[in-house]
């Protein structure tokens, strides 16, 4: 038996590896618009991890994270055209497109984030990721996004009354727009990107989100007053492109559906843990939160809200299937 010597060991194991690497027959592209270590961002990458050891290899994902591939609004439409594999975002920027998807993007839908889980587990959520495929996407999975809450740089906001002529910056969707008009302030669409510079320059005083996102943005350096109304529970959901999905074998698609259901356990330990220490962190820099707050006048101002959006049967449907979902 030929023994190698260890320079020549090295360039076969080099080689070994490379092989392993490009013996991926089919590579999936993955967006996310959180940085590196985001618990979305290690989940799609633990659901690759799986995919690629059950293909034996066949199957592998690449994720593109901090926005590398565009803002969430773009990288959906570069889905639909197969440009993009896979996406993981809020469900907000698909209320536009997905009519079913603003059942989730209401105001205090949800009575908690334990209960968001109970709807989007169960025959609910199902639906919801089946409106998805008519679209040009495939449903896989959901992601937490915890409760949004509002940040500003201005003032404490303490009740409504605060909340008075603000400008606050909402994701791209019409619920979201009147949602702030119902509670007197002034909404402003923005790609997540352009937040951080615009309550720096003023053009607007604020934003809202979870604790992870509040932090890693950086948002909670020039937003410092965060008041935990947590009006908001959106899910967040990982899709594929119908275009590269109608190109996989149905065993690969059953693949590909096991792995993203499998790295939602994952996501949901990453999450709380992401969410403590990111209040540890906010809350050492010295940001004031605001915890004693009021929710029901903010949850009487979102009935117009409802009045307006929820029209069509399928949606009041949705509805009344949530709120009686325990
Ligand atoms: C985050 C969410 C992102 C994005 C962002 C935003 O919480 O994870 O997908 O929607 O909020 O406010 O745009």
């Amino acid at each position: 038996m030929k023994v190698l010597k260890p320079l020549a060991a090295a360039l076969l194991a080099t080689a070994a590896f490379t092989t392993a690497a490009a013996a991926c027959e089919i590579t999936l592209k993955s967006s996310d618009t959180h940085p590196d270590g985001y618990p979305t961002v290690e989940a799609v990458k633990h659901m690759g991890k799986l995919l690629e050891e059950r293909t034996n290899g066949k199957i592998c994902v690449e994720v593109y994270h901090s926005k590398q591939l565009g803002e969430e609004k773009d990288t959906i439409e570069q889905t639909k055209f197969g440009v993009i594999d896979l996406n993981r975002v809020s469900m907000g920027p698909f209320n536009n497109l997905v009519e079913e998807t603003k059942v989730v993007s209401l105001p205090y839908v949800f009575k908690g984030v334990d209960h968001m889980h109970r709807v989007m587990d169960g025959p609910i959520g199902e639906d919801i990721l089946k409106a998805f495929e008519p679209h040009g996407y495939v449903g896989l999975a959901y992601y937490d996004g915890g409760s949004r809450s509002f940040y500003n740089s201005v003032k404490p906001i303490q009740s409504i009354d605060d909340l008075a002529g603000m400008k606050v910056r909402v994701m791209q969707s019409d619920i979201f727009v009147d949602m702030m008009s119902a509670l007197g302030a002034n909404a402003t669409p923005l790609p997540y990107g352009e937040v951080y510079s615009s309550i720096q320059t003023g053009v607007i005083d604020g934003a809202e989100n979870n604790w992870p996102s509040y932090e890693s943005s950086g948002h909670y350096e020039v937003a410092g007053y965060y008041t935990l109304d947590e009006h908001l529970i959106v899910p967040e959901v990982l899709v594929m492109s119908k275009v590269t999905w109608d190109k996989l074998s149905p065993e690969d698609q059953k693949a590909v559906r096991q792995a993203a259901k499998d790295s939602v356990p994952v996501m949901r330990d990453l999450w709380q843990a992401r969410e403590k220490a990111s209040e540890e962190k906010v809350r050492a820099a010295g940001v004031e939160v605001i915890t004693e707050i009021d929710k029901e006048p903010f949850m009487a101002a979102m009935d117009s809200v409802y009045e307006k959006h929820v029209t069509s049967d399928k949606l009041k449907d949705l509805v009344a299937r949530i709120r009686a979902t325990d």
